[in-house]
């Protein structure tokens, strides 16, 4: 007899191809004559969100049952990248679907790349936040991502002419199937207005913030699902939308149009995302954009606290907030002034309530990335948060003994919250670290930077608030997804246990030196870059050669990161090759991805050298069999999926000290891909991983560079007796690379030899080219260098996502996992 097809849950291919074409009729009013691709990805994530929601309610009303302790993630970006396969694979549908998507006559490939990257974070951070959402997910953790969904996520990169051209993101031009708006969920958040004093009865003070501007935060959810766990955790992003309605009094008076577009203003909060990386701009929008996370999120957790529990000394044993960097700090004097202005606590009873549920992850130590807002503008937005920070910050500053002159005696300056200057600033980082209960770097280097250099008076004085987790990445979506065949290669040898516990990776490094293993791995490594070949070939127009070593440098474009030395290694090998046609160089595609800040001037000029470099290396029939380089437009997390795979080479060359973890350089080496790296951020964890001889580390450590700035640093001494390097710098400073203006690249030569190389590129350059002569020599060995890419891949057990979350748990949050 015929089996029932149950088409809203079953997870059947019947099922699945039922539901599909039910949406295309039913939600969408399509058919087959009418509908478009996007019609046909639209009623397949409708179906997987069928799948989800069962789950999903299950999961919340077990956390309330339970009574669970949330963790309360807070991060202005999320870098989630596409779902369709992440949905999929955690829900163990991905071959189902594929199938009742192929029976339909519809190709699972192209239906997958009609999806839209959710690009709501710049880089690093914002993809973290979304790999420990994955996480948390699939170890159970009951938490929510809060954040904000702005119209526009990160820019849109073009390349005109070699330049950086930005353009609006329209990720929502067809609406998100993945979210869900949530109507009834809103909340008003306020600003401006002033503060009103009186005391009650008691005669206890008590403050009132009003005449206050309200806008409403909206609430978006998305599901998360753990991987096949029956888990579904909730990503609630909070639009900014105005429903005071019309300005009824200039209505009347019939202006329309003034009385909308004060609404628009409101909405303003969620229009964009901010696009800059590590640059403090303190522009009064993104103020709001902050507090308007904040204030919208915790409204949303103490609803939730209350609604089961009456006292408020309770908070810490049920919610830990974790602050993603210093951006949602407010955190702090946000719930002192819930907690105080509109549950009746004093001070000392909030506070303690605060300390023990409030936590900060630091994540860079470059000084112009610190938030430090000008008092002024706070006083206007926030009046009565500027007045419980001067509050924070006069209390604390109380606690602080200072015995002493010099160093020691201007510690109370360093330490203050509120800066002691004419134009005095809020140093979100010290408000963090006061108000957290832990306060946590993204890798050991980091951690131990952090404590050593920008908060040492806080380590001395707080030492058992700080501590390190190091970062990770989902294995779900960094190999299980994005290198199926290596995923299910690894799973034919050791199972697929892997996937949720990373460390019995190490099993498979008993077969780094079979042959059958090795060939198969060599054959993976090789279909990955062809494929990534045919991309470039249709997107840029450039062929490459998939035997040339991969060479791949993906990330924000910045100074620190060094993309300079990189091309400057590439422009010697190009000289080389011109001198020298016969040159023993092995066949190398060096391969650059990466946005500039639109106001990082200097970046977006890398950029432009890096494509007139690339143009003439390209044409030239000289070098071009055994030297590429190019560009790809538009980073994003599809293309790092694309491009991780296919790498032989993970370029990982900060200058030390300044990469505070780095979370690229572990899906690389999760992908077989070998890293030159400096000693910075998560490569010397890497290293101490696959073991020195399996990495190619360079260049000088921190202690060198310090030295070395205390001695007095002169690039232009390098410059002078390295030939090699002269040749390349001034090539680069006489137009080789730009005839038609030959100054071009002047601001890079300069930045070099004439304004102190602050990311002491001259300084590593040779170490850095030697190292790159011993990748070649290796890369000729065929089976010695898939050796090392195989106990790259077994040793990558470390830097899962899971872990890290499993140390958030026990480090910071209290929360436990099986
Ligand atoms: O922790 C995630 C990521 C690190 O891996 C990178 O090393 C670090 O540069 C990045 N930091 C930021 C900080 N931006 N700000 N402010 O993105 O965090």
């Amino acid at each position: 007899s015929k089996q029932t097809i149950h088409p809203r849950t079953g997870m059947d291919v019947d099922a699945f191809r039922e539901d599909i074409k039910q949406h295309l009729q039913y939600t969408l009013a399509k058919d087959q004559y009418v509908s478009t691709e996007w019609d046909h990805y639209h009623s397949v994530v409708m179906t997987v969100m069928d799948r989800l929601h069962d789950r999903w309610i299950d999961t919340q009303q077990g956390y309330y049952q339970q009574k669970s302790k949330r963790v309360y993630y807070l991060s202005m970006e999320y870098l989630i990248g596409r779902l369709l396969d992440n949905m999929l694979v955690n829900l163990g549908l991905q071959d189902v679907a594929a199938e009742a998507i192929e029976g339909l006559g519809l190709d699972y490939d192209e239906l997958r790349e009609t999806e839209v990257d959710a690009g709501l974070g710049n880089g690093g951070l914002g993809r973290l936040a979304a790999c420990f959402l994955d996480s948390m997910a699939t170890l159970g953790v009951p938490a929510i991502g809060y954040g904000i969904r702005y119209d526009y996520g990160i820019f849109d990169q073009d390349i005109e002419d070699g330049w950086q051209i930005e353009k609006p993101d329209l990720w929502l031009e067809y609406g998100y199937p993945w979210s869900i708006v949530r109507p009834r969920k809103k909340y008003k958040v306020q600003f401006y207005g002033e503060t009103n004093a009186s005391k009650d009865k008691e005669g206890r003070m008590h403050f009132d913030w009003v005449n206050t501007h309200k806008v409403n935060a909206l609430a978006y959810d998305t599901p998360i699902p753990g991987y096949r766990n029956e888990v579904v955790n909730t990503l609630r992003l909070w639009k900014a939308t105005s429903d005071e309605g019309f300005d009824l009094k200039s209505f009347n008076q019939g202006e329309y149009i003034d009385a909308v577009r004060n609404n628009l203003l409101e909405e303003n909060i969620s229009r964009v995302l901010y696009p800059n990386d590590k640059v403090f701009k303190g522009q009064e929008l993104r103020l709001k954009q902050e507090y308007f996370l904040v204030s919208a999120s915790l409204q949303d957790a103490m609803q939730r606290f209350k609604k089961q529990f009456d006292d408020l000394r309770k908070i810490p044993d049920q919610m830990a907030v974790q602050c993603n960097d210093t951006h949602p700090n407010l955190a702090i004097p946000e719930l002192m002034r819930v907690l105080m202005d509109e549950e009746g606590l004093e001070w000392g009873p909030a506070w303690d309530i605060v300390t023990q549920t409030t936590n900060y992850t630091n994540h860079t130590l470059m000084p112009e990335a610190l938030e430090q807002w000008p008092i002024s503008l706070m006083a206007n937005l926030l009046p009565r948060h500027t007045q419980i920070i001067r509050e924070i910050d006069r209390r604390f500053l109380n606690t602080i003994e200072v015995a002493g002159s010099g160093e020691e005696g201007d510690k109370k300056d360093r330490m203050r919250i509120i800066s002691n200057e004419m134009n005095a600033r809020v140093r979100m980082g010290n408000l963090g670290i006061v108000g957290a209960r832990k306060v946590n770097g993204v890798s050991e280097l980091h951690s131990n930077l952090m404590k050593k250099t920008i908060f040492r008076d806080f380590a001395r004085q707080f030492p058992e608030k700080f501590t390190n987790v190091t970062n990770g990445i989902t294995p779900r979506r960094w190999l299980r997804q994005c290198n199926r065949a290596l995923a299910d290669l690894i799973s034919d040898r050791i199972g697929d246990d892997w996937i949720t516990q990373l460390d019995q990776l190490r099993r498979i490094e008993q077969f780094s030196e079979d042959e059958e293993f090795q060939d198969s791995v060599r054959q993976i490594k090789l279909a990955n870059k062809k494929r990534l070949a045919a991309y470039i070939k249709k997107e840029r127009g450039v062929s490459v050669d998939p035997h040339s070593i991969f060479d791949i440098q993906i990330k924000r474009i910045h100074e620190y990161k060094r993309q300079l030395m990189a091309l400057m290694h590439a422009i010697t090998l190009y000289n080389r090759l011109k001198s020298n046609p016969g040159a023993d160089i092995e066949p190398r595609t060096l391969l650059f991805a990466g946005k500039a800040a639109p106001g990082y001037t200097m970046a977006k000029l890398h950029i432009k050298l890096i494509n007139n470099v690339a143009e003439i290396v390209n044409n030239d029939p000289d070098v071009s069999d055994t030297l590429r380089v190019l560009f790809l437009p538009d980073y994003s997390v599809s293309l790092a999926e694309k491009m991780i795979p296919a790498a032989d080479l993970s370029e990982q060359i900060s200058t030390a000290g300044m990469e505070a973890s780095g979370t690229g350089n572990m899906k690389f080496a999760l992908n077989g891909a070998l890293t030159i790296g400096t000693l910075d951020g998560a490569n010397i964890e890497i290293r101490e991983q696959v073991r020195p001889e399996n990495i190619f580390i360079f260049g000088m450590t921190v202690d060198d560079i310090e030295h070395k700035r205390r001695e007095g640093y002169e690039p232009k001494e390098i410059y002078d007796s390295d030939e090699e390097l002269k040749q390349v710098i001034d090539q680069i400073h006489e137009g080789y690379f730009s005839p038609e203006d030959p100054d071009l690249f002047h601001p890079i030569t300069n930045a070099l030899l004439n304004e102190g190389d602050y990311f002491m590129v001259l300084a590593d350059y040779r170490s850095y080219v030697e190292k790159q002569a011993e990748v070649e020599r290796v890369y000729k060995k065929k089976d010695e260098w898939c050796r090392k890419a195989i106990i790259n891949i077994a040793n990558m057990g470390h830097f899962s996502s899971d872990r890290s979350i499993r140390d958030y748990c026990e480090r910071i949050w209290d929360v436990e996992v099986d």
